[in-house]
Parts: structure tokens; C-alpha cells; sequence
């Protein structure tokens, strides 16, 4: 039976894409995750225990990971590297985890396949690549140049560049993959979308950054998910691949559409201080990923997808809600 460790399982895209694992195939799943604030166990409540185990570590600790990648001896067995600290505006406002776990982590996952010679698929995001300006008819390809914003981007450019010199250099059997903005279930409330949802739902108003003109382009985590499995069982190793599901929209349409789903005024939200270094624009190009791998989107509406996510939050207020406060504390004593 094929295994797979999954780091970082237990966050928003990880957990989902263990689900999507278990249910799409008869892999066992190991979840190493060092359970930060950005984990959820009740994402991972009701798997089936002969298929599935949680590791509480951390991926930047040799001694937890080592032991961990040496479990994993058969000729599929994989490791999907998911673990990082995620946020922009958590990475302007401490930089060091993001350098601890998104680069060391990364490096110290590396050193452990290429020592047990075990298949790596990295998860990285289109953040790399920098922004783009609102009407330039180009999108993010697998060539565009490296160009960093944040120190969240960085971070993750700097772990891309290791994962291509370890395959080059040592011949390491690993593939990348570069995602646009992710939606759905469990994506922690600090995050643009579930912020202004749970903002609805707790009776304050969405909080816009500047004007709102920034454009993002949006995936459901699901179609993340059936991406990333699609390139562990069919990827050319070495190769990179863009996931994006043509969803771009700027922050005010979904503001507005957000309060329009919840029945309010759409324009019932505030304009607060913009994000330092703020990136204009992400648009994926994912045509190598459809043409060479076959892979298309399910979520094609993302009105009806952003519907499903707010039913999804209304039902779930047990999860986000005591965390709330602390979140809209943080923003508050920035001015956001
Ligand atoms: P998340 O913050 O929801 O989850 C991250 C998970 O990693 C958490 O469970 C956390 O506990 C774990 N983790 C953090 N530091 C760790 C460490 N040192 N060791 C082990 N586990 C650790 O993040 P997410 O939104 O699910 O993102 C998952 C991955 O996908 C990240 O690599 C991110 O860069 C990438 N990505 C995210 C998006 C997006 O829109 N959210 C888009 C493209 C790519
Ligand atoms: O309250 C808010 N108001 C607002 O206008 C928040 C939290 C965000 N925003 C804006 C900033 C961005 O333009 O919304 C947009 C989306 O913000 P985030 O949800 O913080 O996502 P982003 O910074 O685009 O990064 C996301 O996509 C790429 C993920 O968090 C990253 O992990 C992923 O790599």
C-alpha cells in the first residue's frame, strides 16, 4: 500500500488534501505538523485509523523528520510538503518563523529524501513570481522571473530554489507546484475571505485594504487538492506547475459580493490601512498543468463556490468563533 507524509496536514489545504487523498485512492497518510495556531484537529476528526496517522513535530527538526521519510520505502511512496506559516501580513509584521520553517524546514525535508531517495512534491504559490499590473494581458507562466514582495513570498521563492538545486544537483525526484488564492472550508479566519465572512456573521463590517482594486485569482481548496494529486501521479520530475482555476476578481467584487450572499447592503464594509507592499495583481496561466497532465477545475462557478464557503462558516461557528477576537485584536492595533 502506498504511503504519503503529508506536512502541514492539519492546516486549511493540507487537511483537505488528505481527505481528498483517502477518498481518491487506497493510500495510507502520515500528517507531520507541528500544530501552530494555524492547525485545526477538527479538520482531521473522522479518518479512518488504519489509513491515517498524526505526527505533532516540526519539519525543520532532522530528528523528527529523518526517521519519519525513512518510513517510507515503497517504490510510490511520497512526501507532499505543504508545512509553512502562510500569511503576508503575519510574515510584515515578524519575518523569523516564515525563514525558520518555509526555508530550514524546507531544506531540512530535502536533506531527508535526498538521503532515503524518496519523491517530493513541494506546494508553493504564485506569490513567487510578484505582481502583475491590472490590465497587463499577461498571467503567471512556469517562466516567469522571480520576484518576490513580502517576506511570506521570500520565504517561498528561497524553498523553490532549494527544491530545483536539490533536484539538479543530487539528483532528488521532486516536482513543484505554484497555486493562485485558495477558498473553502477551514481556511483560518485571519485570511481575507473567511475574515470578511466571519466579520458578516459576527455583526462588524468586512474591512477592505486601500481601494480594494487588487486582483487575486481564486481556487477552491478542492481543486487545489485534485492538482496536486494529479502531478504526484503523473508529474515529470524536475518540472514546475502553475495551478490556477481563472478566477481572478478584485477584493472589492468579492467584498461586495460576499455581503450580497448574506443578504446585506453591498456596500456596508470599511476602507482600512492598505498592506505595506501590497502586490496588484496574480493571474495564473495553468495550460501546461490541463494540456500535459489533463487536469481540469471543478469549481468553475465561484459565486456558487463563495455561497457554499459562507453556508459552510455559518455552520461552523464552534470552530472560528473563539478565535475572533484575538484575530480582529491583531488587525485593530494596525489599523486594519
Ligand atoms: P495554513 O497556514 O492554513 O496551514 C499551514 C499548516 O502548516 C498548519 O497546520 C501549521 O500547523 C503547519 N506548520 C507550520 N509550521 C510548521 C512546521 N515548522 N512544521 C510542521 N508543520 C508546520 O496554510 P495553507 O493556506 O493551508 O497553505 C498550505 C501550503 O500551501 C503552504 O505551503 C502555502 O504556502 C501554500 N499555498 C497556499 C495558498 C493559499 O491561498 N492559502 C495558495 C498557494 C500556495
Ligand atoms: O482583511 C483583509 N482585507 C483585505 O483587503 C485581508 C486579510 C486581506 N485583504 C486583501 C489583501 C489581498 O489583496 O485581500 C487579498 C487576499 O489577502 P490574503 O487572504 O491575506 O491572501 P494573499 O496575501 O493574497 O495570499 C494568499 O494567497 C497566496 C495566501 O494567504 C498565501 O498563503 C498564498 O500563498
Amino acid at each position: 500500500m502506498q504511503q504519503v507524509l503529508v506536512t502541514g496536514g492539519a492546516g486549511f489545504i493540507g487537511s483537505n488534501f488528505v481527505h481528498h487523498l483517502i477518498a481518491a485512492t487506497d493510500a495510507r497518510v502520515i500528517v507531520l505538523d507541528k500544530m501552530t495556531y494555524a492547525a485545526s484537529p477538527a479538520a482531521l476528526e473522522g479518518l479512518p485509523a488504519d489509513r491515517f496517522r498524526l505526527v505533532v513535530g516540526d519539519v525543520a527538526d532532522a530528528g523528527t523528520v529523518g526517521p519519519l521519510v525513512a518510513e517510507l520505502t515503497g517504490p510510490d511512496d511520497a512526501v507532499v510538503h505543504f508545512a509553512a506559516e502562510s500569511h503576508n501580513d503575519n510574515s510584515l509584521r515578524d519575518p523569523s518563523p516564515f525563514i525558520q520553517t518555509n526555508i530550514v524546514g524546507t531544506f531540512v525535508l530535502l536533506e531527508a529524501v535526498r538521503a532515503h531517495d524518496v519523491r517530493l512534491h513541494h506546494v508553493s504559490t504564485d506569490e513567487v513570481y510578484g505582481d502583475l499590473e491590472l490590465d497587463d494581458p499577461a498571467r503567471f507562466t512556469e517562466t516567469t522571473p522571480y520576484q518576490p514582495s513580502s517576506p511570506y513570498s521570500a520565504s517561498k521563492a528561497g524553498a523553490d530554489h532549494l527544491v530545483r538545486a536539490w533536484v539538479r544537483s543530487f539528483g532528488v525526484r521532486a516536482t513543484l507546484s505554484n497555486c493562485s488564492n485558495n477558498y473553502g472550508p477551514w481556511q483560518h479566519i485571519e485570511k481575507f475571505i473567511p475574515r470578511q465572512i466571519t466579520n458578516v456573521l459576527a455583526g462588524t463590517r468586512p474591512r477592505l485594504y486601500g481601494a480594494g482594486a487588487n486582483v487575486r485569482d481564486w481556487i477552491h481548496t478542492e481543486d487545489h487538492s485534485s492538482a496536486v494529486r494529479t502531478i504526484l501521479e503523473r508529474g515529470q520530475i524536475g518540472q514546475t506547475y502553475l495551478i490556477g482555476a481563472d478566477g481572478e476578481r478584485s477584493n472589492l467584487e468579492v467584498v461586495r459580493l460576499i455581503l450580497q450572499l448574506l443578504g446585506r447592503d453591498p456596500d456596508d464594509f470599511d476602507h482600512v490601512t492598505d498592506r505595506a507592499g501590497h502586490d496588484l495583481r496574480y493571474a495564473i496561466d495553468s495550460s501546461r498543468l490541463r494540456a500535459e497532465l489533463g487536469w481540469s477545475p471543478a469549481y468553475t462557478d465561484f459565486e456558487a463556490g463563495l455561497a457554499a464557503t459562507i453556508d459552510w462558516y455559518r455552520e461552523h461557528r464552534d470552530w472560528w468563533e473563539p478565535a475572533k477576537e484575538a484575530v480582529e485584536a491583531g488587525y485593530a492595533a494596525r489599523g486594519q
